[in-house]
């Protein structure tokens, strides 16, 4: 494995421990939207391009996951991978600038 490659990977998978380890309930409540963009590209980064059939009506969540992860189309793995990391940056900061500033700090 090519070198930026590798690193691309140990940064998704330290994203995915990250997101993985995350208490069910906290102070942050990730949006709909938010968690489908993860779901989304962590299924391209992990299975590829989505091959499977959409699910049926009675399974509404499995097609809004369908739709996320079948939206990136022929999206690359690797690609997938750096735009979870970045993603998880992205949503990290809003979530400290959402932060209280009216605390002590010394
Ligand atoms: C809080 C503390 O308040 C302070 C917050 C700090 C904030 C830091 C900011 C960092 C970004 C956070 C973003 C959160 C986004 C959440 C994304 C959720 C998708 N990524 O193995 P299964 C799929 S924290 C994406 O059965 P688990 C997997 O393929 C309070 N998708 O379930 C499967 O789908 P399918 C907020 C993933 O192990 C499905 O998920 N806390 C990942 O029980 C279920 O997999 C949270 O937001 C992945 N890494 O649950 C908790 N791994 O069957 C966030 C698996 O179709 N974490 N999948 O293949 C979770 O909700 C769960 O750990 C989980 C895995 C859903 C990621």
């Amino acid at each position: 494995m090519a070198e930026s490659e590798d690193s691309c990977h140990r940064r998704f998978q330290a994203a995915v421990d990250v997101i993985q380890n995350l208490p069910k309930n906290g102070a942050y409540r990730p949006s709909y939207e938010v968690m489908l963009r993860f779901y989304g590209l962590y299924k391209q980064a992990v299975c590829g391009p989505c091959r499977v059939s959409r699910p049926g009506f009675w399974d509404p969540v499995g097609r809004y996951k369908w739709d996320a992860w079948s939206c990136l189309g022929e999206m690359s793995s690797s690609a997938a991978m750096t735009a979870y990391v970045e993603e998880m940056k992205k949503v990290a900061q809003e979530v400290i600038d959402s932060m209280p500033m009216n605390e002590k700090t010394a």
